[in-house]
């Protein structure tokens, strides 16, 4: 049977133990050694993920089937005995729940109908929305109730700028110039989209909570090509206002923010978020993120996922320093970007027993 316990109640099990170790570092304990999970964990450099995907020509489609997404969060969790899973889905459901075209093609990408300054934008019908995405919330109570208690369940979404510039690129870019100059020339217009990925968001994280999710990040994976006004415009105050709502609705859950390439934005991320843990990518120094960034906030990362890919004493030594510089602070071991296809399993249980091993 399902077992949907509120997050509350776990709480207050007599044993410490019994709640996740990567939750209590969101709740800044220090845990020693530290939770560990990898971002883009369930996927493409798994083989049984592969032949799982083979099933189904279409990548929406699976991300839209609870059986396949939740046996896709479990597969790495089973293989490596990671700390935490991800629930399994893509960051372009939301425009896709909006009712915008969106494709994968094989082997290119996503690929959207841009939309451009002056068009119609698309309603947050919040009915038809969460209807839309069900199946996500299925899959999040199907992996509640598949999970070992001291697993922690991660949601995600992907934050407005990120979303945003897929569908305005019309999917992946190189110079994001079309989104950009948008933001310069058509202020209002632009703001009216970036608003309405808020209410969007927020809705569908809290959604998210509600079927079961004990944690959820935002990944800005673009975030780094913005100066920084325009940072603090596009990235920090949408941020913002998602961590405000989802906090009111549900206030213990933690919230973990990604704005990647951030650099010395970071910390202006960290104080004007509000977020209760930093996944920091691998262009940043340990020695001066444990110095800039605020003690209340967990840090996550940032092994270079090259170092991973490489293996052997290349991975050995990057991981050691990173678990060096952050052992003393609440922290969770990850990558500073997702896992690539080409990465060998091995690789990732030499990473697990350097990590689990070090005291
Ligand atoms: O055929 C396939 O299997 C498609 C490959 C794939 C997978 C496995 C895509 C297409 N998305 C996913 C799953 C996914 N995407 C997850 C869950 C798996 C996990 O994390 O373990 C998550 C969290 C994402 C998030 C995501 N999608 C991001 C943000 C994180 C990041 O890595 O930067 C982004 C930017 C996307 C867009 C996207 N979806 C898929 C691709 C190939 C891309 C990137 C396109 C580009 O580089 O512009």
């Amino acid at each position: 049977m399902p077992d949907f316990e509120p997050m509350s109640e776990t709480e207050s099990l007599p044993s410490q133990d019994a709640k996740p170790k990567l939750l209590r570092v969101l709740d800044h304990k220090v845990v020693n050694p530290p939770p560990i999970w990898l971002m883009r964990q369930a996927g493409r450099h798994l083989p049984e993920y592969r032949a799982l995907r083979a099933k189904t020509s279409n990548f929406l489609e699976f991300c839209y089937s609870p059986e396949l997404a939740i046996e896709a969060s479990l597969q790495p969790v089973r293989r490596y005995g990671l700390d935490a899973a991800i629930m399994f889905s893509d960051i372009l459901v939301v425009p896709d729940a909006l009712g915008r075209q969106v494709g994968f093609m094989a082997g290119e990408g996503p690929k959207l109908d841009p939309l451009r300054p002056g068009d119609a934008l698309p309603v947050f019908d919040e009915e038809a929305f969460h209807a839309h995405l069900t199946p996500v919330y299925s899959t999040v109570m199907g992996l509640r109730a598949a999970l070992p208690q001291d697993v922690a369940l991660i949601g995600f979404a992907g934050a407005p700028w990120t979303v945003a510039t897929y569908m305005v690129e019309g999917g992946g870019s190189r110079d994001f110039q079309k989104i950009r100059r948008w933001a310069y020339t058509d202020l209002g217009g632009f703001q009216r989209l970036m608003d309405l990925l808020v209410d969007a968001t927020a809705s569908y994280l809290i959604r998210q909570i509600e079927a079961g999710v004990q944690t959820v990040q935002l990944f800005d994976t673009w975030a780094g090509v913005l100066p920084p006004d325009q940072f603090r415009r596009w990235v920090i105050e949408p941020t913002a206002e998602i961590v405000r709502r989802v906090r009111k609705a549900y206030p213990k859950t933690p919230i973990i923010g990604f704005p990647r390439g951030a650099g010395q934005n970071y910390i202006a991320y960290a104080f004007e978020t509000e977020v209760n843990g930093l996944s920091l990518d691998a262009t940043i120094s340990p020695s001066w993120a444990v110095r800039a960034i605020p003690e209340r906030c967990a840090i996550q990362g940032n092994l270079d996922n090259l170092a991973l890919m490489a293996g052997g004493a290349a991975l050995e030594r990057s991981a050691r320093d990173i678990l060096q510089q952050f052992g003393k602070r609440p922290f969770i071991f990850n990558l500073g970007h997702g896992i690539l296809p080409d990465t060998a399993p091995e690789h990732v249980e030499q990473l697990l027993s350097i990590v689990r091993e070090n005291r």
